[in-house]
């Protein structure tokens, strides 16, 4: 094509697209299934789209965690593992890439987050305090719990209205924890448990004036601050394109400067950092460090691979250093963007603004027939892989457990479906079959009837938890 021709064609569409900063070098064929076996698979798994064997599922948007497509550059780096017990190359690297990235001095290697978050707790909580939060996570408040912490929500009200359309949703209420202190004394605040992009609130950025207000906050009462970096490179993202003063910073200064303003932090790999297993800790005290070091031995493994294989944390290393990439950071969000614009132009229900990992379709205002506990979200969990064989994840009463002393269901205000984006996986061809599939689920909703509970663990009920459909 001629220069002027190109050139000519750009002006009449007037448009510029973006693109993904890779090409596909090797592909994993997908099973499309016909609805009578999606109908079987449905119910052999209690209608819970966490016991479906994912050879029956088309497109997986259960979860962006462990589910990442690895570049050359890591699959390389795993041939270079050493894997010696103690050590290991890979861990110094490791090391070196949270100490450069995330700034803080002192690291354990976890096998994953929720390995992370079972060592802080039991080495920073002591039984009877308190654990505020921006919102709770299922795992994170878990094992707050069992380390006999009480988490309290101290989030800002609009994160729990899907139609509030504020920036940063994940911000802290530092009136409200300001009044936790009062009431409680700073001594029985065990730590502040900080998420960057609140999972649970649709993935929602935490601005760098708020963790900077809470940082100082903390200080005045001699409280640490530990932050779930998680998703934090996608929270950089945001800051970047909605805070003054960071539009032209790089994504990993952002970081950088926001790490700054905690005392420790801790991370599943299997996000942002683009691996499928791994997960660490990380803190600016050298004798709390040497408590997790001592725990991690226990629960882990030895303190250089906690849990890992040497080539898992030289993937990880290297990950971490692609996740800071601002054209990388882009298009991730750009194409959860692409599907919640197509789902936007058809009227579906979801939280707004659209954070970074997901779209969370909001289950009440597809189900307002649905009572809270004829469990709306795992009903369209259900409904949407009976659809087109889509794997979705109920994030609502299901996921939000019981209250440890009433025993009774806590009643989340968010009632939510989440279709979650694997990093660097699907196209956008993809994103267009999910739209339309989210469509017609959304066509049918007059019908749906809701599912009752019939089996519940103990522990984190939304991933074992049967149903029957209620007739
Ligand atoms: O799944 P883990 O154990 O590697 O990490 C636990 C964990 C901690 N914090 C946050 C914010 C998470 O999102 C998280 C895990 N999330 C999962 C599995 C998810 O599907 O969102």
């Amino acid at each position: 094509m001629s220069d002027t021709v190109h050139r000519t064609m750009g002006q009449q569409s007037g448009r510029r697209s973006w693109a993904e900063p890779w090409k596909i070098k090797m592909v994993e064929p997908l099973r499309m299934t016909s609805h009578d076996e999606r109908v079987a698979a449905l119910a052999e798994a209690g209608y819970n789209t966490f016991l479906l064997r994912s050879d029956d599922v088309y497109i997986d948007l259960l979860t962006d965690s462990g589910t990442n497509a690895m570049s050359d550059r890591q699959w390389a780096g795993m041939m270079l593992g050493d894997e010696a017990y103690a050590g290991s190359r890979n861990y110094y690297h490791l090391e070196t890439a949270i100490q450069n990235y995330y700034g803080y001095e002192f690291v354990v290697p976890t096998h994953q987050g929720r390995g992370a978050e079972h060592l802080l707790s039991q080495a920073a909580i002591r039984k009877g305090q308190f654990v505020p939060g921006n919102m709770y996570f299922t795992t994170t408040r878990l094992h707050q719990e069992l380390a006999g912490g009480t988490f309290v929500d101290v989030i800002v009200d609009a994160a729990h209205d899907p139609a509030d359309l504020s920036p940063f949703k994940g911000d802290v209420d530092l009136e409200k924890l300001e009044r936790l202190i009062a009431a409680h004394g700073p001594g029985e605040i065990a730590y502040v448990s900080l998420a960057a992009t609140v999972n649970m609130a649709g993935g929602q950025p935490v601005s760098m004036a708020n963790v900077t207000a809470l940082h100082e906050l903390c200080r005045r009462h001699g409280i640490p601050l530990y932050l779930d970096a998680t998703r934090l490179a996608e929270n950089a993202f945001f800051i970047q394109e909605r805070e003054p003063g960071y539009s032209g910073k790089p994504i990993a200064a952002i970081v950088r400067e926001f790490c700054s303003h905690t005392d420790g932090a801790w991370m599943s790999a299997k996000k942002d950092a683009l691996v499928n297993i791994g997960g660490w800790l990380a803190v600016r005290d050298g004798t709390l460090f040497e408590e997790l070091r001592n725990l991690v031995v226990v629960y882990e493994g030895l303190h250089t691979y906690g849990g890992l294989a040497g080539r898992d944390m030289e993937a990880m290393a290297i990950g971490i250093a692609e996740s800071m990439q601002d054209d990388h950071m882009r298009s991730r969000i750009g194409q959860v963007r692409y599907l919640a614009e197509l789902l936007e132009d058809w009227g579906v229900p979801m939280v707004k603004p659209v954070g970074g990992h997901a779209i969370f379709l909001d289950a009440r205002a597809f189900y307002p027939q649905l009572r809270q506990d004829q469990f709306p979200a795992q009903t369209l969990a259900a409904e949407l892989y009976l659809d087109t064989g889509i794997r979705s994840m109920e994030r609502g009463v299901v996921s939000a457990g019981r209250d440890p002393t009433t025993g009774g269901h806590n009643y989340p205000k968010l009632e939510l479906t989440r279709l979650t984006l694997p990093r660097r996986v699907y196209t956008q061809a993809h994103m267009d079959v999910v739209a339309e599939s989210v469509k017609a689920v959304y066509d049918a909703r007059a019908s749906a009837r809701g599912l009752a509970m019939v089996y519940e663990p103990r522990y984190l009920r939304f991933f074992q938890a049967r149903f029957e459909p209620i007739s």
